[in-house]
């Protein structure tokens, strides 16, 4: 059995920053499927009791260890492979600030208005996917102006902070029904940056479960 097994599914891009850090430090690991869609397991009694009292995706499973929210995993597994970690208390302070602001308001907001938007059934209110995509459009200037001025998201070389933001920023423009990419152009740079990364994958070729089945 491979070292990790992760808990997750395709669509998922709080999953996806576990995946591409697995990948991007060389780990062996193998996906465990979550029926997020068709069966809802993430909040059956048997998940919450056995995998994740807080009902989510992803999990990781480290021979005893059970790991769950993307953040605490990034940070165990740089501090295990001494890859994307942040040096020194200052970079380290300032990686977990943005996984913060990236966990709440940058792909936190991005998340749900694409669930809402794309795989809802019904689709979310107007309204909501309407404030929303206000917030999203603020939260991605700010890291757009961010990154202006630096390669990676702490400085010049790439950390968990960067692994953490880059959620569900590959995933199609029509998913969200805009381009982020194009409308944000030092993302976009800093998207084909993270790309090059030895072990970059894309989220849909590293977790399973796409494409959907249909309903
Ligand atoms: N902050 C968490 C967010 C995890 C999260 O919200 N995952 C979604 C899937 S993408 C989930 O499992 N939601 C539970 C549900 O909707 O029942 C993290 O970064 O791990």
């Amino acid at each position: 059995m491979p070292e990790y097994q992760l808990y997750c599914f395709a669509q998922s891009g709080n999953a996806y920053r576990a995946a591409l850090m697995l990948n991007l430090i060389g780990a062996e690991w193998a996906p465990v499927f979550v029926d997020f869609f068709g069966k809802a397991e993430q909040r059956s009694p048997e998940y919450r009791g056995q995998i994740n009292e807080m009902g989510e995706v992803p999990v990781l499973v480290h021979g005893s260890r059970r790991l769950s929210q993307s953040g605490v995993i990034l940070t165990y597994l740089a501090e295990r492979s001494g890859q994307y970690l942040p040096q020194g208390d200052d970079e380290r302070l300032e990686a977990l600030r943005w996984i913060i602001f990236d966990n709440q308001k940058v792909n936190g907001f991005l998340g749900p208005y694409r669930f809402l938007r794309n795989f809802a059934k019904p689709a979310g209110d107007p309204a909501v996917l309407a404030f929303l995509k206000g917030r999203i459009d603020n939260n991605l200037a700010i890291v757009d102006k961010r990154l202006a001025a630096r390669a990676f998201v702490v400085g010049e070389r790439p950390t968990i902070a960067d692994v953490s933001l880059v959620a569900y920023l590959y995933y199609p423009a029509e998913e969200f029904g805009f381009d982020i990419a194009a409308e944000h152009r030092h993302i976009a740079a800093w998207l084909t940056r993270m790309r090059a990364l030895p072990g970059w994958a894309h989220p849909y070729d590293l977790m399973p479960g796409f494409p959907l089945a249909a309903a």
